[in-house]
């Protein structure tokens, strides 16, 4: 029961007063499970803030059924952003946003055979009219693509916003008080 309990609040926005949102605000997808030691840090930061997320292996080209289906879906499931992760010949953010009008937020992950150049190039060169936000390769831009989509989901929603606020103040505080 009390596992239960946890996992129903790690999927709930919360603030002081109330709960009010249960089903998931934002979705990570990646490609590839071997995506998961990177996009973990989406998923812990969206955590940080109390945001409704679900985590789940999605791949354009291994299950593009699936890929259609979920992005064609995920704007009547309640999804309000789409973090989309993939490596390589990475198109898996770009199909999404071919299924929907929901933000897309691409992550290009380090690859081993050109560094992630090859994931940021496929992933940000879009054809006009269908947009892709494309962060940096790897950790910073899964970290980022979630504080962009809590900046998002702040834009209605004031008890984020003041959590925004509140995390570049105390990011510029440990910057002050760094002593080398
Ligand atoms: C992409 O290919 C995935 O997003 C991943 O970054 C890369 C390698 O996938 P695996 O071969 O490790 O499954 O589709």
């Amino acid at each position: 029961m009390a596992k239960k309990n946890n996992d129903k609040a790690k999927h709930t926005i919360r603030n002081s007063q109330s709960e009010i949102q249960n089903s998931s605000l934002v979705a990570v997808i990646m490609g590839s499970q071997s995506d998961w030691d990177t996009m973990k840090h989406a998923g812990e930061t969206l955590e940080k803030f109390g945001v409704a997320h679900e985590c789940r292996v999605i791949s354009a080209h291994r299950s593009p059924s699936l890929a259609s289906e979920f992005g064609s879906t995920a704007e009547a499931s309640g999804l309000e952003v789409i973090i989309a992760a993939a490596g390589g010949a990475a198109h898996l953010a770009g199909v999404m946003a071919a299924h929907t009008t929901l933000p897309v937020l691409g992550v290009p992950m380090r690859s081993e055979a050109l560094n992630g150049l090859d994931s940021l190039l496929s992933t940000v060169q879009m054809p006009g009219g269908i947009p892709v936000a494309t962060l940096a390769i790897g950790k910073p831009g899964a970290v980022n693509a979630a504080l962009f989509a809590v900046a998002i989901l702040a834009n209605s929603r004031p008890e984020l916003r003041k959590k925004l606020h509140e995390f570049r103040e105390a990011q510029e505080a440990k910057i002050r008080a760094t002593k080398l």
